[in-house]
């Protein structure tokens, strides 16, 4: 049997009930393929990818906290710190009730090579909870953050393991976690990212997911002779990432027709009104169905569906295998020409063939989502240096990189023989820094 396929087997095995974990590292592995059996002999000697697959270390630990009414509730908290080859661990924290370590691990795996793609010193970790603050009061979020903190602080610092948001996680939790950890180990330092700008953060950090998609979309484009202005399109979810998706992609001249959350859909064909979304999510914390009472001539549909909006681009910037193979017939039917995932692995492997063998650009998520990571990674050197750089001079640098990104992963992709498959390309530019740092620090 091949190293590859020894080891996806091995990891099945070993991790029992985490198909996502199992997914993810049956799509890095098999893009590795080629580069692996060229070194087959060295790697297996060396245990490469059993290193690899295996995080550096993990913690799960127990988060009680007390309810409005009085009542203790507990829930479990995660920090898997995957591999620091490259750098301190770096990653989100997920908050949301499907948060279990199978989740934390394919997130945390996936951050290893996305942050190798950005090209700056960081390596991959991830962590979270299954607590859900949708629908609780800020002091009960209050609460949870500083119990999470409390435990997590034992794990994590500026030169050791660096968390931010993710689904869950946005500047609240981040307020309240970060005053948590300065006051149990009173440093006041870049331990977390994502931070409000009177307290460290970076400007466009709020931003640059969303951004950094479309620069990535846009550069993607252009290569293959195509121009995003004119474009229809269709995005997905309607929090950080997809709200700043779809304001810049509205700023380089596309159509964004669709949003979407756990409940539904919109659909507005004159193009979704940001200023509305951002009111209804950032500032209401409420439901979609609210969008209808700013843009009547707007529709609203229960449940899933996004999909089924003719578009020219999707973008899906929700959750986890939100794009299945049905999804991806239906955007095949309709004539898409792109999919460039905001979101982390929303695409399902069997929906990822579909599109890209009825030649759909596509462009997965440790690549396209980068620019988060990347820009958290430049608030790390503001924090370091003790300044803060303006606007343009940080959208400019995220800009730069997304650029650089898929440069890189176009060339791997050509070098190997897989031209135009972006997937490949990002897994193994991705990789190849990885390896060569882990090869030269020696069997640890
Ligand atoms: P938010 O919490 O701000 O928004 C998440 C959005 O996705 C909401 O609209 C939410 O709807 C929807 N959603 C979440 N879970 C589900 C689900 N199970 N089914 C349907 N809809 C769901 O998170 P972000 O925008 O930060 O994250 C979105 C994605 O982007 C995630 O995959 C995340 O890992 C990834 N990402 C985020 C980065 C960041 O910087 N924030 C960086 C790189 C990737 P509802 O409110 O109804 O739950
Ligand atoms: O998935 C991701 O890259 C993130 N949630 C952002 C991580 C970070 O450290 O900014």
């Amino acid at each position: 049997m091949s190293y590859v396929d020894e080891v996806i087997e091995q990891v099945i095995k070993q991790n029992p009930a985490e198909p996502e974990f199992h997914q993810a590292v049956k799509e890095v592995l098999e893009s590795l393929r080629v580069v692996v059996e060229a070194n087959e002999e060295k790697f297996r000697k060396d245990a490469l990818l059993e290193r690899l697959v295996n995080p550096e270390r993990q913690f799960k630990f127990r988060v009680p906290w007390v309810d409005d009414k009085g009542q203790v509730q507990v829930n479990t908290g995660y920090r898997v710190q995957f591999n620091s080859a490259i750098g301190p661990y770096k990653g989100g924290l997920r908050l949301h009730p499907s948060v279990n370590l199978g989740i934390i691990k394919f997130l945390g795996f996936e951050q290893i090579f996305k942050n190798s793609l950005t090209g700056l010193p960081i390596g991959g970790g991830k962590g979270g909870s299954d607590f859900d603050p949708k629908g609780k009061s800020d002091r009960e979020v209050m609460a949870f953050c500083q119990s999470f903190m409390t435990e997590l602080c034992k794990y994590i610092g500026a030169d050791t393991d660096v968390p931010a948001g993710d689904i869950g996680t946005g500047a609240r939790e981040i307020g309240f976690m970060f005053g948590q950890y300065k006051r149990i180990r009173g440093v006041y330092e870049g331990v977390l990212t994502g931070k409000g700008l009177s307290y460290g953060g970076s400007l466009a950090r709020t931003e640059a997911t969303g951004y950094g998609l479309l620069y990535i979309t846009e550069e993607m484009l252009k290569c293959n002779g195509q121009d995003i202005a004119g474009k229809t399109v269709a995005v997905s979810g309607s929090g950080n990432v997809a709200i700043y998706a779809t304001q810049k992609a509205q700023q380089l001249g596309a159509k964004v027709v669709t949003v979407s959350d756990s409940t539904g859909w919109v659909y507005d064909p004159d193009g979704i009104d940001v200023a509305a979304l951002k009111e209804i999510k950032e500032v209401n914390r409420a439901r979609l169905t609210e969008y209808k009472k700013y843009r009547p001539n707007s529709e609203y549909h229960e449940g899933k569906g996004v999909w089924s909006a003719k578009v020219d681009i999707a973008l899906p910037c929700a959750t986890q295998n939100e794009l299945d193979i049905e999804d991806a017939k239906t955007l095949v039917a309709n004539g898409v020409l792109a999919v460039c995932e905001g979101a982390n692995m929303p695409t399902t492997l069997e929906a990822t063939e579909y599109l890209q063998k009825n030649g759909v650009y596509f462009v997965p998520g440790k690549a396209a989502n980068a620019g988060g990571v990347a820009t958290s990674a430049l608030e790390m050197s503001q924090n370091s240096e003790r300044l803060s750089w303006s606007f343009e001079e940080v959208d400019s640098k995220l800009k730069g990189i997304m650029v650089n990104i898929f440069h890189n992963l176009d060339s791997a992709a050509k070098k190997y023989g897989f031209d135009g498959n972006y997937v490949v390309g990002a897994n193994i530019a991705g990789f190849e820094k990885v390896v060569d740092a882990m090869n030269a620090q020696g069997i640890v």
